[in-house]
């Protein structure tokens, strides 16, 4: 209750942050894209990470209102990192089951893009496999409509959830982030290095893009590159940061 009040308050008062993560071309090391990360500035506590507050936040619903401001502000960014010459730069914001469940979600983006005159090119979604099997015909239907706006659609946390291959190849989605979870046991465990391995060469044959997530290693790298992830996303490369971070970084790489 009292973080639910907290969040309500932090959402009027404009408490709530998004920092960003880059991610990396594989084949030219450039900044290609970056994942948005919600925080909470909270003026007693501090920055709080979203695992203290989004599951409160999906339970009472406001997860609604505080996504609906998560794409706003993504799509403002975005827009700004290209209009200062930055370059073109996507975006990708999370969105959780309730959020991908609500009629409302193509007209929220579409607002969202409008708002900052954002082109629908530099927003991209993260859905995961269990929102879109919830309701697999709706979901489709969800996903169809987002596509004809023109935004990108990607898998988070590929792997971990329970859609059939027959079922993946109806997903009009761009992109799979491999779950972190494989990343983590590369040359560790060989089911995991298996399990990375097939899921790239699916993917490939699908005509899917590929990020890695939760890279930390340059074994990793080594790994993933020779099996052509197209893109890589983790600590060895950069944490989560304010955008003015994430523009200092983008200079020296890109
Ligand atoms: O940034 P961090 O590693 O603390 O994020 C933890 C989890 O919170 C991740 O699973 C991430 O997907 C989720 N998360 C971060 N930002 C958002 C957001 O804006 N919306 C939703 N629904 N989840 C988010
Ligand atoms: O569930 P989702 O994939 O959206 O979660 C993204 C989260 O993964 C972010 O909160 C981010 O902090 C975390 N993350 C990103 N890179 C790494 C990494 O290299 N190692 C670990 N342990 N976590 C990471
Ligand atoms: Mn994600
Ligand atoms: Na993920």
């Amino acid at each position: 209750l009292q973080i639910e009040a907290g969040l309500r308050r932090a959402l009027e008062h404009g408490e709530l942050r998004l920092h960003y993560q880059p991610i990396i071309d594989a084949k030219t090391g450039h900044v290609s894209s970056a994942e948005a990360l919600i925080r909470w500035q909270d003026p007693q506590r501090g920055l709080i990470a979203p695992i203290h507050f989004i599951s409160v936040a999906e339970e009472t619903g406001l997860i609604v209102p505080i996504g609906d401001w998560v794409l706003r502000e993504a799509c403002a960014q975005a827009r700004a990192w290209q209009s200062s010459g930055l370059g073109e730069i996507p975006v990708a914001v999370n969105l959780s089951a309730l959020q991908f469940s609500a009629p409302s979600l193509d007209e929220s983006v579409v607002q969202a893009l409008r708002a900052s005159q954002c082109p629908a090119s530099l927003l991209q979604l993260e859905i995961t496999e269990s929102s879109i099997m919830a309701q697999l015909d709706q979901a489709l239907e969800t996903m169809r409509k987002l596509t004809a706006i023109g935004v990108q659609l990607m898998i988070d946390d590929f792997g971990t959830g329970y859609s059939s291959l027959s079922q993946l190849k109806l997903f009009p989605v761009s992109t799979l982030k491999i779950d972190r979870t494989f990343v983590r046991d590369i040359n560790i465990d060989a089911n995991d290095d298996a399990i990375v391995d097939t899921i790239i060469t699916l993917a490939r044959k699908l005509g899917l893009r590929t990020v890695a997530e939760g890279v930390e290693t340059l074994e990793q790298v080594a790994f993933l590159e020779a099996r052509c992830c197209d893109k890589y996303q983790g600590f060895l490369f950069a944490r989560p940061c304010s955008a003015e971070d994430f523009e200092k970084i983008v200079r020296e790489r890109n």
